[in-house]
């Protein structure tokens, strides 16, 4: 199955017969059906220019899709290699589409992809907004890594991505984290790497202020066996805690908003 959408919603489900394999050639069919979808359901997007994720998988790079994403003008959204959880499908697509099916059971094929285009058709369109937050007009659009890394190949991935690990300043986003996390720890853009106790956040180099620490600190970060210098977000006490900075984590990642993603 390959789903499409943009932040509007869905915009083609591509669904392969049983038994058949995803290849360059059938991706560039699906392209073909991709372009024809968004001529139809978005007027005037075609014109404006395409920018599409997919992610590194073999048919998505090789020549016969270049050669189509090229006479097209379609511009691709960079993604770091060996990445796949990077792809927002793989964690807020396909986790509740695993649990609303889980324990159907259905008797044909064609009855298991009816209920897929009920369930895609029938999504609130709130849910391609569930990683946009922030005033209007100053969007940020957030991504979070489920792959478990360090802070540091955390803050690697997420930079690739034109984007810093994400800022949690005041109990506005500390709230909305608190919901994006769902009872896990993640990795965010803070440390006292540099100097002991002297918090820095990623997103603009600037101290931690009385306030934000005020905000976002249930309790105060310990520097616990002297070797607690990157903050996550803590499951167990919903706040910001140091932590050790060698330890995998997931983490949330900031990125500039993108048209058509977030
Ligand atoms: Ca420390
Ligand atoms: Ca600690």
């Amino acid at each position: 199955m390959m789903q499409y959408r943009d932040a509007k919603g869905v915009i083609l489900l591509d669904i392969l017969p049983q038994g058949q394999c995803i290849n360059a050639a059938r991706y560039c069919s699906t392209l073909d059906r991709l372009k024809e979808a968004i001529r139809r359901k978005r007027p005037g997007l075609l014109r404006r220019g395409v920018v599409l994720q997919h992610d590194n998988a073999t048919p998505h790079s090789a020549n016969l899709t270049q050669q189509w994403l090229q006479r097209y003008g379609w511009e691709i959204l960079p993604h770091p290699a060996h990445n796949p959880d990077l792809a927002p499908s793989d964690f807020h697509l396909f986790g509740p589409l695993k649990r609303h099916l889980g324990g159907m059971a259905f008797e044909t094929e064609d009855d298991l992809i009816s209920e897929l285009r009920d369930w895609f058709d029938n999504l609130d369109v709130d849910f391609f907004r569930a990683w946009k937050y922030g005033s209007e007009g100053h969007f940020t659009c957030l991504l979070e890594f489920t792959s478990l890394s360090s802070y540091q190949n955390a803050t690697i991935a997420c930079n690739a991505l034109g984007g810093f690990l994400a800022s949690v300043r005041t109990a506005e986003e500390l709230a909305m984290v608190q919901v994006l996390a769902n009872k896990t720890s993640m990795w965010l853009g803070l440390d006292d790497i540099e100097e002991e106790g002297v918090f820095i956040w990623q997103e603009d180099g600037e101290k931690l202020t009385v306030a934000e620490y005020n905000a976002v600190f249930p309790v105060a970060p310990n520097n616990f066996n002297d070797d607690q210098n990157c903050i996550e977000f803590r499951e167990y006490t919903l706040g910001l805690n140091d932590w050790y900075c060698d330890y995998h984590l997931k983490a949330l990642c900031e990125i500039p908003p993108l048209p058509g993603v977030c």
